[in-house]
């Protein structure tokens, strides 16, 4: 059976956090790093620890409590398996697994991200080798820095850093909400055997969507030391957050109330009501948060009406859309926001001075199935949810079409390739025909990369010496 003390915090519960740092390094001296780990694993929590801490202080999501622990979580990324000479595959098609390629050799192709050309927006550390990420969560800056430090102290020469950042939650009644203004973190897979009840509208999904080698986990030919780890797929994203806002202003149909086409664009108002129970008012802010009533709902396959076939978290989470399971489609995610609040200048200037987003981090148990099937064929994909193909071999318009190309890209995530347009198809009185031409990106991926979170034991036995 699944042992909680075995499996790193962060994959089944979620390190509780006010802030964290994700420090990425480079590992210099293998032998003398592995010596190291035998003094680092200590500190890593277990999915025990956090729920425990979760308990006694305050959730993942940052609710009150005081904070007793320091969370520590660790990753390799496949060039850092090299590096320590474990060059097996994690997969029996290399080829095929986005994890075995990197993000950094895959991300402009596979998401059209901005890696190298078309005004290269990602960060040239990202563009380096890195081999590990450990990741620090904490209740202040002090725990931080004082944790952080300690790991510094073990690793020693053993390492060097490519890149530290760090997130922090939202000051006040922001706390729960991402930089565009929206509650973020409601929706969750529940996990058999790990958590305990459903909450309404939340689904059972087998472990091995997310753990290595337990039911579910549709890998084959993993070497045996990968159970009870998880794929991480980390991605820095930058928000444009005056410039988003304007936007939705703009296209805010005229009758309709404040930020209807920004709920549209990601499928719940700000306050977190899903568009559907409130598709056009939000009249209970309440709903958003309330656990019991935040979440249950499904959308209507045939029909955009109460909520857009392509806002976010219907193309990230197509509940109902498509026949098939998407159950091997679910991730569970672990952001934090980073940067500060918008600042005077840049509420009067409408322009993005300061960089801040969201540092996105989910865990699966295939990449190719989870963060990358999410990103490249749903959000990026004007095409899904998918037409019905007729008899005839001709697509079925879905009722409510403008035209046949579907209902167009993720209005938060989508990324268009160079030259591409962005559009999406919302029945929106300033644009009658139908289809809302997204002028640009305002969430801007500037690097990531994708890593193994191993077992406890596993990092002990295998990897420490
Ligand atoms: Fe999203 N946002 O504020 O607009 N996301 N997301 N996301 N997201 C969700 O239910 C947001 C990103 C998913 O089960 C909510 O937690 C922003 C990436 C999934 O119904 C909000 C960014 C990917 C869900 C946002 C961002 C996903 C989800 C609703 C980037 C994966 C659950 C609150 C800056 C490829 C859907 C909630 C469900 C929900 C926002 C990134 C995936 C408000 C701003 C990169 C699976």
């Amino acid at each position: 059976p699944l042992n909680l003390d075995d499996v790193q915090g962060d994959i089944l519960i979620g390190l509780p956090k006010r802030l964290e740092a994700y420090w990425f390094i480079e590992i210099k001296k293998p032998s003398e790093f592995q010596k190291q780990l035998l003094e680092l694993i200590p500190l890593i929590t277990s999915s025990t620890q956090a729920k425990n801490d979760e308990k006694a202080c305050f959730d993942h999501r940052g609710n009150d409590g005081d904070l007793t622990l320091a969370g520590v979580n660790f990753a390799f990324s496949r060039k850092g398996l090299d590096e320590l000479g474990f060059k097996e595959p994690l997969s029996k098609e290399p080829q095929n697994d986005p994890f075995e390629k990197t993000m950094l050799a895959t991300a402009e192709a596979d998401f059209n991200d901005r890696v190298h050309g078309f005004n290269k927006a990602w960060f040239k550390e990202f563009k380096q080798e890195i081999h590990c990420l450990i990741f620090i969560t904490g209740d202040c800056q002090d725990t931080i820095d004082f944790t952080l430090a300690k790991v510094k102290k073990i690793l020693g020469v053993t390492v060097q850093e490519i890149k530290l950042v760090q997130g922090k939650v939202r000051p006040g009644d922001q706390m729960h909400h991402e930089h565009f203004g929206y509650n973020d973190g409601i929706s969750q897979p529940a996990i058999k055997g790990v958590d305990q009840k459903l909450l309404p509208g939340q689904e059972f999904i087998d472990q091995g969507i997310i753990l290595l080698g337990r039911p579910g986990d549709r890998g084959q030919g993993r070497p045996s030391w990968t159970l009870d780890g998880s794929f991480l797929a980390f991605r820095y994203l930058s928000q444009e957050v005056p410039e988003f806002q304007d936007f939705v202003d703009d296209k805010n149909p005229h009758e309709a109330p404040k930020d209807f086409f920004g709920a549209q664009l990601v499928g719940r108002w700000k306050s977190g009501t899903p568009l559907v129970l409130a598709p056009t008012v939000d009249s209970d802010p309440s709903i958003g948060k309330n656990p019991q009533q935040n979440n249950k709902f499904d959308y209507d396959p045939h029909s955009q009406k109460l909520c857009p076939y392509a806002a976010h978290t219907r193309k990230t989470f197509p509940r109902g859309d498509i026949q098939q399971s998407v159950a091997i489609h679910r991730i569970v995610r672990r952001a934090i926001t980073f940067g500060e609040e918008l600042t005077p200048e840049e509420i009067k200037s409408r322009k993005t001075k300061l960089d801040r987003g969201l540092l996105f981090k989910c865990y699966q148990s295939n990449i190719a199935d989870g963060f990358h099937f999410i990103q490249r064929i749903w959000a990026n994909n004007n095409t899904f949810p998918f037409l019905k193909i007729g008899e005839d071999g001709k697509p079925i318009p879905k009722p409510g079409f403008s035209d046949e190309n579907g209902p167009g890209v993720d209005g938060i995530i989508g990324q268009a390739e160079k030259g591409g347009v962005r559009q999406m198809d919302i029945l929106n009185d300033n644009d009658p025909a139908g289809k809302v031409k997204l002028p640009k990106e305002w969430v801007i991926s500037r690097g990531g990369e994708y890593f193994f979170s191993p077992s406890i034991s596993q990092l002990k036995k295998k990897f420490a010496s």
